[in-house]
């Protein structure tokens, strides 16, 4: 009999086909938002999950589902995940990293580009027809990327993907500040610059946040950190919900405390802060910073990968490409 495995929310059928080939799936095709009840019940006799960052994975959960040995989350970053409790119960946890690095940073570097530069704000103004009344020379004055200092907090891969494009695409002066330096040879590549953190906030022109979401990044940006911030400056999240204050830098953006924000994640998204909503300097985008075709397929079909592997069948039986606590196959993990 073929083991039963749940995948949690609609993404490409032809993708999830390949799941049919070893097993008896479930889904959920009219993308329904199941809460955390719901889940368990569904998750009743299945084996493995193919999960994402709107699933909570927690102690609770793994304990009512006691036939579960893989969880397959889509997406790099996996805090909806409590991966102690995986680990301790011998339940796999992988994600897919690598796949949508570039397409991340891209998004990222756009995001950034459209608060300096006011794109969003700018295109209400025309589909307001105030163009037509209200056109003046100085008009909609943003500030420039070019030339200017990038400030990165959170160097991992995702990170040095957006070093990469402000130092050689935009000839920006790179600072960055992370849990641990680079190495000077991997600096080098971008000219970049570790500093400690209120360095990073009082000199950079575009903050962008980079961070995965801990107990330790909870609100690394909140409103002492946004105070340090030079008024002419933006900052873009797109790392997750949480690591910036969104009340705290909704009342910075309505008092000029900083001039501009590029937000894709959100404290308690899909909700976003209602004085956010009201603000005109903040460009709002509903955390799609991996979501190009291509890459939307490639997370996809990894996360499939995965558990056709964690399932012990397929070409990489045994050997899911992308874990995250490879302790549960008996494979010592590799440093983060
Ligand atoms: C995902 C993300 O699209 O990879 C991540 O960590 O935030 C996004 O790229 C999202 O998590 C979908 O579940």
């Amino acid at each position: 009999m073929s083991a039963s495995v749940l995948v949690t929310r609609a993404s490409f059928p032809d993708i999830i086909d390949r799941l049919r080939e070893h097993f008896d799936v479930a889904d959920n095709p009219s993308d329904t938002l199941w809460t955390q009840d719901e889940l368990i019940e569904r998750l009743q006799g299945k084996e493995g999950a193919v999960t994402a960052g709107s699933d909570r994975i927690d102690a609770r959960l793994l304990d009512a589902c006691p036939m579960l040995k893989a969880v397959c989350n889509i997406g790099v970053g996996y805090n909806n995940v409590d991966v102690a409790a995986c680990t301790e119960r011998g339940v796999l946890l992988t994600n897919t990293p690598d796949v949508l690095t570039n397409t991340t940073a891209d998004f990222g570097f756009g995001l950034m580009m459209a608060a300096a530069r006011r794109i969003t704000e700018s295109e209400r103004f025309v589909r307001a027809g105030k163009w037509v009344t209200t056109g003046r020379f100085d008009m909609l004055l943003g500030g420039d990327v070019h030339g200017t200092t990038l400030g990165i907090l959170g160097m991992g891969r995702i990170g040095q993907a957006i070093a990469k494009r402000g130092a050689l695409g935009f000839g920006m002066k790179v600072i960055y500040h992370n849990r641990t330096p680079l190495a000077p040879e991997i600096e080098a590549q971008y000219g970049a610059r570790y500093v400690e953190k209120d360095a990073l906030l009082r000199e950079s022109d575009h903050l962008i946040v980079v961070v995965p979401y801990s107990a330790s990044s909870h609100h690394a940006i909140g409103a002492a950190e946004l105070k340090q911030m030079k008024s002419s400056a933006t900052l873009t999240n797109i790392a997750r919900g949480g690591v910036v204050d969104d009340a705290a830098l909704a009342t910075v953006l309505k008092e000029g405390g900083i001039a501009a924000a590029g937000l894709d994640v959100f404290e308690g998204e899909p909700q976003v802060h209602a004085e956010l909503l009201a603000c005109t300097n903040v460009v709002l985008t509903p955390h799609i910073g991996s979501a190009s075709v291509t890459t939307r397929r490639a997370m996809a079909a990894l996360s499939v990968d995965n558990l056709i592997a964690a399932m012990g069948v397929g070409p990489n039986a045994g050997k899911p490409p992308t874990p995250v606590n490879p302790q549960v196959l008996g494979v010592a993990p590799t440093p983060a």
